[in-house]
C-alpha cells in the first residue's frame, strides 16, 4: 500500500481508497448558542442545563461557540482545513419550535446559509436530524417515550428535505441513539434527566421507528439522497483474568445492549434477544407492533459508527442486579484523555471486522462519523495529532482487512459544549474561547489539513 507522511507528523500513514471522505462533526446544541433566538423553540437541553447540579459549574449551551453568528467564519477554517464534508446537525427546534406543526422559516433559513457556504466552498453538507436536542413541547407529550415522537420526527424530516433537499445529499438521521436512552433516559445524566433504568427499553424502538420513518420521508423528499445514522458502537473486552463463562455472558449481555440493539434491527430486521433484560417477548410488552421492524429495516445507503474506546465488563458482583454485566476497568496502563477514556486505536479496528464478520453482506458501506478526544487547553497539542493518527491507521488496517469504510469524520472541528461535562472536555481541532468566542487552530488542525492534502496528491 503505498504511503503519505503528513508535514506535522513523521508517523506514515496508509492512503485510504480514493474517493474516500475526510470531514469533521460538530452538533447544533454544542456550537450554535442563540439559543432563543429566530423563533427557536426550548430544547430539552435548554431545560435541563437550568436543572441545579445537572451540568459541572452550571455551564449551559446559550452562548456556546456563537457558531449561529459565526457561520462564515466557521466555514472559511473548514475551507483551509480543506475538508471534504462536514456533519453538522439541525436543531429540530430552531425548525420547528413546538415539535410539529408551525414551522419557523429563519431557523430553515439558518441552515439554508449554512448549506450554500459549505456548498460554496467545495464542502459537502452532511446534516444529522436529531442530535439530543428534542422539542421540549415533544417531551411534555413524553418524549421518546411516546411512540407519536416517531412520527413527529418523520414530519420534521420531511419539512428539512423538501427545504434543502435539491442540495443536500448525504443525511444522517439519528446520532447514537443508545447514548440518548442510556444517558438521557435510564440514567438521567443527560437531558431530557429521567432515570427509568430498564423502563427506559422503549426509547430504543421508537427512536429506531423515527429512523424508518424519517428514512421514508427522506426518500420521497430527496430521491437521489443518501441516508445514514451514526451509532455509538463499542467492542465489548473481558479482562484477561477473567475466566469464567459469566464473564462471557456478561460480555455477551452488553454487547446487546450497546451494539446489537441499534444494530440488528436496522441490518438484519430483528432485535436481539432482550430477556436478561426483563423484556418479556419479542414484542416488548407491545411496544413493537407489526410493521416496525420492517420499517426500521429499509435499506440504508451507510452505516455511520462513532467510535471512542472499547467497554470492559465482568460478571456481575452482586447476582440479583439489575443489570446482567458489571462496568470494569482494563489492567492494561492505556493513555487517557482527560475525560479519562483509555485511547485504544487497535479497537477500532477490532470493531470494524467485527461488524463485517457479524453483518456480512448485509452490512452497508461504513463511515465513522465520529472519533476523537478530549486533551488539554492549548495549542500543541501532540496528544491529540497522536490519537487522530493512531485511529485513523486502524481504519486503514480494516479496509486492508476488507471492511469499506467510506469516510471518517473527526469529532470535532471546535472545542465546545461537552454536555455533562460543560465546557471542560475539550475535542477541537480549533480550540474556542467560550468568554469571546475567539478561534484557534491547534497543531492538530494543521496536522489533519496535512493528511487530507497528502491524501489527495
Ligand atoms: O460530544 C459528544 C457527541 O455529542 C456525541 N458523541 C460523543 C462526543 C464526545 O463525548
Amino acid at each position: 500500500m503505498p504511503v503519505t507522511t503528513s508535514p506535522i507528523d513523521a508517523t506514515p500513514l496508509p492512503r485510504l481508497p480514493a474517493g474516500f471522505v475526510w470531514g469533521a462533526s460538530t452538533a447544533a446544541y454544542q456550537i450554535e448558542g442563540a439559543a432563543d433566538e429566530d423563533g427557536k423553540g426550548p430544547s430539552v437541553w435548554d431545560t435541563f442545563v437550568r436543572r441545579p447540579g445537572a451540568v459541572r459549574d452550571g455551564h449551559t449551551g446559550d452562548f456556546a461557540c456563537d457558531h449561529y453568528h459565526r457561520l462564515d467564519e466557521d466555514v472559511e477554517l473548514m475551507r483551509r482545513l480543506g475538508l471534504d464534508a462536514y456533519r453538522f446537525s439541525i436543531s429540530w427546534p430552531r425548525v420547528l419550535p413546538n415539535g410539529t406543526g408551525k414551522v419557523e422559516p429563519r431557523g430553515l433559513d439558518f441552515y439554508d446559509r449554512l448549506v450554500d457556504a459549505l456548498l460554496g466552498a467545495g464542502i459537502e453538507p452532511t446534516p444529522t436530524l436529531f442530535h439530543w436536542d428534542l422539542p421540549q413541547a415533544l417531551e411534555d407529550e413524553g418524549g421518546w417515550l411516546n411512540r407519536d415522537t416517531a412520527h413527529r420526527f418523520a414530519e420534521y424530516a420531511a419539512v428539512t428535505g423538501e427545504r434543502i433537499g435539491d442540495r443536500v445529499k448525504r443525511w444522517i438521521t439519528l446520532n447514537e441513539p443508545f447514548v440518548h436512552m442510556t444517558y438521557g433516559y435510564a440514567f438521567g445524566v443527560h437531558a431530557p434527566g429521567r432515570a427509568l433504568m430498564l423502563d427506559a427499553l422503549p426509547v430504543a424502538h421508537h427512536q429506531l421507528l423515527g429512523h424508518g420513518l424519517a428514512t421514508a420521508a427522506l426518500r420521497a423528499a430527496v430521491p437521489d439522497g443518501q441516508v445514514l445514522i451514526a451509532n455509538n458502537c463499542s467492542p465489548v473486552r473481558l479482562r484477561s483474568d477473567a475466566r469464567s463463562d459469566q464473564d462471557s455472558a456478561a460480555a455477551s449481555a452488553y454487547d446487546v445492549l450497546h451494539n446489537r440493539l441499534f444494530n440488528d434491527p436496522l441490518l438484519t430486521g430483528s432485535y436481539p434477544d432482550l430477556s436478561a433484560y426483563g423484556m418479556p417477548d419479542r414484542s416488548w410488552g407491545g411496544v413493537v407492533r407489526e410493521g416496525d421492524l420492517a420499517a426500521i429495516a429499509a435499506p440504508l445507503d451507510g452505516l455511520g459508527v462513532n467510535y471512542y474506546n472499547p467497554t470492559w465488563v465482568t460478571a456481575p458482583n452482586d447476582p440479583a442486579a439489575l443489570l446482567p454485566f458489571d462496568l470494569a476497568e482494563p489492567e492494561e496502563p492505556y493513555q487517557r484523555t482527560t475525560f479519562d477514556w483509555p485511547v485504544v486505536p487497535d479497537g477500532l479496528t477490532e470493531l470494524l471486522t467485527g461488524l463485517k464478520d457479524r453483518y456480512g453482506d448485509a452490512l452497508p458501506p461504513v463511515t465513522i462519523t465520529e472519533n476523537g478526544c478530549a486533551q488539554p487547553t492549548g495549542l500543541d497539542d501532540r496528544a491529540r495529532v497522536d490519537y487522530l493518527s493512531g485511529h485513523i491507521d486502524a481504519v486503514a488496517r480494516a479496509v486492508a482487512l476488507g471492511v469499506d469504510v467510506r469516510g471518517y469524520f473527526t469529532w470535532s472541528l471546535l472545542d465546545n459544549f461537552e454536555w455533562a461535562e460543560g465546557y471542560h472536555q475539550r475535542f477541537g481541532l480549533v480550540e474556542v474561547d467560550f468568554a469571546t468566542g475567539l478561534r484557534t487552530p491547534r497543531a492538530s488542525f494543521e496536522w489533519y489539513r496535512g493528511l487530507i492534502a497528502s491524501q489527495r496528491s
